[in-house]
């Protein structure tokens, strides 16, 4: 049977009532055995067709993009919800819309979870991602008609975000960037360096944080040179948010004036974004959110948040954010062991970033074998590539699904392996299958959350 369709065999009664069934008995006729998954394979087979097969891929390959995860079924229950229905726009007890009573509710307990979680003064969870989180703090922080309109962040190619001010960004057009580096021998942050560019470019905002940055980023470091130069400073906390949470990773919420990040990397809820900021900052930002840049917010995905930051604030999620460091460390040794140099010569997070050209391999190149592989990564700029971004030297990886998962050290020894193994064997079709068998029979074994018997069917 499809997944979605047992997937609501998982449902209580009561959720799937309250999803289905009008209050109005007579309403109800020739409903009592409807479910909305079920609905969705009346209504749309094609599409029904299409998320198996995308189930199944999910099950099969290691996914090893860094910035992704598997929800829990209990997220992603409470992102297919009624909560979808509704318009809110405005914040808790001061909204635009009638009927709020229980989006007040539910807003509210997202926002006191992620305060207790992260330690915040204040915090918004309207943010439909991380870019618009992003911008938001950025025109609520910078005043209009301010005389200095300059953000400081580190650049794309050494690993940081588009909206840390690249020039392909929004961000680059609405104020003036300029973007740091790292070191070109050790491709670590270099504080010196940093403040020295800092002084002399006077940025409004300094920004910190990263995509493709696989050591410990000193939160504190970035905060006195901010205040040395008179910055506000902002913190992109997107990609270690859930190694924060688990306390495997120093956070920035005691150093930030804002701190932003994504809800669903190693945090592992759903889909979406929050801001946390200290409380004079509060107005404003929440004003940059809505009604700055955003309508009614998505009551469905805060909903998801929820249910993510209580999941976030256990003991087995302090275990797993550990795990991941341990399984990033494990892998990282075996790669070098194959021979692929590694960006700062290794990690001390969830990520690593590998120099694929040492295997004669351009990083599309390798991640295309790999992908054949069922070993799912990203092409990734390497710190001063001599190549294109769109055929970059590096490739990208991270520990986080793997560990949901219930992956350890072990298992990360044979994942290092058939990675080096695809980008050898690339232009050998036997070797790619062999590892692919190889890696789906290991995945078989740890079944991902979100997932519920029985299991797709192999692809
Ligand atoms: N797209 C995300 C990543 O993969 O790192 C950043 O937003």
């Amino acid at each position: 049977m499809h997944r979605i369709l047992r997937h609501a065999l998982v449902m209580t009664f009561d959720v799937r009532r309250v999803i289905c069934q009008s209050p109005r008995p007579e309403l109800n006729a020739g409903k009592e055995t409807m479910n909305p998954l079920n609905a969705l394979a009346a209504t749309d087979p094609d599409l029904v067709t299409m998320i198996a097969a995308e189930e199944a891929r999910q099950f099969y390959t290691a996914k090893l993009i860094p910035s992704e995860n598997y929800a829990s079924c209990a997220v992603m229950e409470a992102t297919g919800t009624v909560l979808t229905n509704k318009y809110s726009e405005g914040y808790a007890f001061k909204r635009y819309y009638e009927g709020q009573q229980f989006i007040d509710q539910i807003e509210t307990l997202a926002i006191e979870r992620a305060k207790s979680l992260f330690g915040a003064e204040h915090v918004n969870v309207q943010p439909y991602s991380g870019s618009p989180a992003n911008l938001a703090v950025y025109t609520g922080l910078i005043p209009r008609d301010a005389a200095n309109q300059r953000i400081l962040g580190l650049g794309l190619p050494a690993g940081g975000h588009l909206t840390h001010g690249w020039k392909v960004s929004a961000t680059s057009r609405f104020f003036q960037a300029a973007q740091y580096g790292v070191d070109p021998t050790t491709h670590l942050l270099d504080f010196d360096a940093i403040r020295a560019q800092a002084l002399e470019f006077n940025p409004a905002i300094l920004i910190c944080g990263a995509t493709a940055y696989p050591r410990v980023i000193d939160f504190a470091r970035f905060a006195e040179i901010a205040q040395e130069c008179g910055a506000l400073l902002v913190a992109d906390m997107a990609h270690i948010a859930g190694l924060v949470a688990g306390g495997v990773h120093p956070s920035p919420v005691p150093h930030a004036d804002a701190v932003t990040t994504t809800t669903h990397k190693t945090l592992r809820g759903p889909r979406g974004g929050m801001i946390l900021c200290k409380q004079q900052h509060a107005a404003t930002i929440d004003r940059a959110v809505f009604p700055g840049l955003q309508g009614g917010p998505h009551n469905h995905t805060t909903a998801g948040i929820a249910v993510a930051l209580k999941e976030a604030a256990t003991h087995e999620f302090r275990m797993y954010a550990h795990q991941i460091v341990a399984n990033s460390r494990a892998l990282a040794e075996v790669l070098q062991a194959e021979g692929l140099p590694l960006a700062t010569g290794g990690t001390d997070n969830h990520l690593i970033l590998f120099d694929a050209t040492a295997l004669g391999a351009t990083g599309k190149q390798a991640s295309k074998a790999m992908d054949q592989a069922g070993l799912e990564a990203n092409f990734n700029s390497i710190p001063f590539d001599r190549r294109s971004p769109f055929d970059p030297s590096g490739v990208r990886i991270g520990t986080p699904s793997l560990t949901s998962r219930g992956l350890k050290e072990a298992e990360m020894a044979h994942i290092g392996k058939w990675i080096a193994d695809a980008i050898r064997g690339r232009e050998d079709a036997n070797v790619l299958a062999r590892v692919r068998g190889e890696v789906f029979d290991l995945m078989a074994q740890f079944v991902p959350p979100g997932f519920v018997r029985p299991y797709p069917e192999r692809p």
